[in-house]
């Protein structure tokens, strides 16, 4: 491309790229909203919550699959009225049906983002350059389905004839996180007879580890990448290829029964040696951390089954259905969304934890750092201008109630400000005494305590020495949500992640950035392939005396060994 597209042009008919026009900071319902802030510094919980009994069931929401509790926000009425105003001053609705158009808003990579169509039901319609994409969804997932069933009921099998037992998924970024939060997030519905493993670093130790204990002959390996070009992805690929044929006598043919690819990219799929028949494919409309729920997630249908892929697939359509149709008064993402840039750009955090109060979520934050850091850490606008403002904040978390136990401290007392999303069920999968009441009181008291904190006078009572007193004092005013749910099933996951998507979504709109690029991750795939062949034979250094040294001191001590 060597211009901008059109819809970067004044005047464009996409009314998604129309709101640019205007800088953010010099939107009306921004500087009004900067002008709140100052009135509602001091604020605080306490004080909102003492004056509305009823703020507690009031500032709730409800909708697939969840209930969303944003109460224990600093903010008022007012302050949702200024943000629902940004939103709309931002064209939220606009940009919203231009992704759900199929509309090229990933404007920097000239693609469509649409992978809501990945969910989409069979018979409905949403079309990239006038094709409707859906019925391809579906023959992918049909194919998908088909052959998830032959691994599971042993009709297909390896070279020596031995039934599979065990997958390992090789990728790294979007083709690992999802597939790996949602294989521990679902574990309670997989097949327990079979064993799963992922494989993303390039640092030797993870495949071998991954390997170590199976039998190559049980062994399906999927090599998932979107590109099929990722360093780290081949170099895993090529050892895996090689540890099989090794053990399993060297006929080449062993190939075809123990590796399966998931990629856009045939040419590369087939010239490593994988037959094309067996390859799962996706579309350059699918962002690689929007894609667990396309051909990326085919070890999690391997591991949970056809049926619950498909109701995890309903649980995604359920919330995009939700985020496209409801009012953004009522609508979840749209609120953590607004929530989440209040709390950035006016209350000034510069992260945000999430805790889930559900062990099988524990590689959920992991899976969520990618989603909302390469979607929304960006500095320049769609046309390229600075922002003059935050942009994505840093995701982190850690399940409760470990991490009760040691970082919480420094969101109870240190000095800085730390939003926290909650997120908790009301049953549990593998119930067990009173561990999930013990659980849920958890997460419900750190909220409380947060939001109302403990006075210098409450502490006194309490009979503590006065001494004694700062020490223990909490402030609170710690804004949280609770993200409620019945139980974890795998329409809920579907739910859940969903609902991430489009906040990030909505929080992309309103920074005016481009939320699907990454040109950061794409500087790192390029920079290591510089150096490797370096570091394998001894070239004229051309870097930085930094860089030249370490390479050096590497030479030596690779050589002394
Ligand atoms: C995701 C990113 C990135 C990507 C990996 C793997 O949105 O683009 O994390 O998923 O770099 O890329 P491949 O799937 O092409 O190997």
């Amino acid at each position: 491309m060597n211009n901008p597209p059109e819809e970067l042009t004044a005047g464009s008919e996409s009314g998604a790229m129309k709101a640019m026009n205007k800088p953010l900071t010099r939107r009306k319902a921004w500087k009004a909203l900067a002008t709140h802030y100052t009135k509602l510094q001091k604020l605080h919980l306490r004080k909102l919550f003492a004056e509305d009994p009823k703020r507690g069931e009031r500032l709730t929401a409800e909708a697939a699959g969840f209930f969303l509790d944003y109460s224990k926000n600093r903010i008022t009425d007012e302050t949702l009225k200024l943000l629902f105003a940004l939103a709309r001053e931002s064209g939220l609705g606009a940009a919203k049906d231009a992704m759900f158009r199929g509309e090229k808003i990933n404007l920097t990579e000239n693609r469509a983002v649409l992978h809501v169509a990945l969910r989409a039901p069979k018979g409905t319609s949403f079309t990239v350059d006038g094709r409707n994409v859906v019925p391809e969804v579906h023959a992918v997932l049909d194919k998908m389905a088909d052959f998830s069933n032959r691994v599971r009921n042993g009709a297909w099998q390896g070279y020596t004839g031995k039934r599979i037992r065990n997958i390992v998924n090789i990728g790294i970024g979007g083709s690992d996180l999802g597939p790996v939060m949602a294989y521990e997030a679902l574990k309670y519905y997989s097949d327990r007879a079979m064993t799963f493993r992922f494989v993303s670093n390039v640092d030797g130790v993870d495949f071998v580890e991954a390997i170590g204990d199976l039998d190559p002959g049980e062994t399906l390996f999927i090599v998932s990448s979107k590109t099929f070009t990722t360093l780290e992805t081949m170099t895993n690929a090529q050892s895996a290829r090689a540890w099989l044929l090794k053990r399993l006598g060297g006929d080449a043919k062993a190939v075809a029964k123990h590796f399966v690819a998931v990629s856009t990219n045939a040419e590369k799929v087939s010239a490593f040696g994988i037959d094309t028949a067996n390859m799962f494919g996706f579309w350059d409309w699918v962002g690689g951390r929007y894609s667990m729920d396309s051909a990326i997630g085919l070890s999690t249908m391997l591991a949970i089954g056809p049926e619950n892929f498909r109701a995890l697939l309903k649980g995604f359509h359920e919330m995009d259905e939700h985020f496209r149709t409801a009012p953004f008064e009522r609508n979840l993402p749209v609120l953590m969304g607004l929530l989440s840039i209040w709390n950035n750009n006016f209350l000034g955090a510069h992260t945000v934890a999430v805790l889930p109060y559900e062990q099988y979520l524990k590689r959920f934050p992991a899976y969520l750092q990618q989603l909302t850091m390469e979607s929304n850490g960006k500095s320049v606008t769609l046309d390229g201008k600075k922002v003059d403002y935050q942009t994505g904040p840093i995701y982190w978390g850690e399940p409760g109630t470990n991490g009760q136990h040691s970082f919480y401290q420094l969101i109870h007392q240190g000095t800085r400000l730390i939003p926290c999303d909650f997120i908790a069920f009301t049953h549990a999968l593998t119930p067990l005494g009173a561990h999930h009441d013990i659980l849920l009181a958890n997460v419900f008291a750190q909220a409380e305590a947060l939001a109302f904190g403990k006075t210098a006078a409450e502490v006194k009572a309490e009979g503590t020495p006065d001494w004694l007193v700062p020490h223990r004092v909490f402030e609170g005013n710690r804004p949280s949500n609770m993200i409620l749910a019945e139980r974890l099933t795998p329409e809920v996951l579907g739910n859940l992640v969903a609902l991430y998507e489009h906040s990030v979504f909505t929080q992309g709109v309103i920074w005016q950035i481009d939320s699907f690029d990454q040109w950061g991750v794409e500087l790192g795939k390029a920079l290591a392939q510089g150096i490797v062949p370096e570091l394998e034979s001894k070239a004229t250094l051309k870097h930085d005396s930094s860089t030249n040294n370490l390479i050096r001191r590497y030479w030596r001590l690779k050589e002394a060994k």
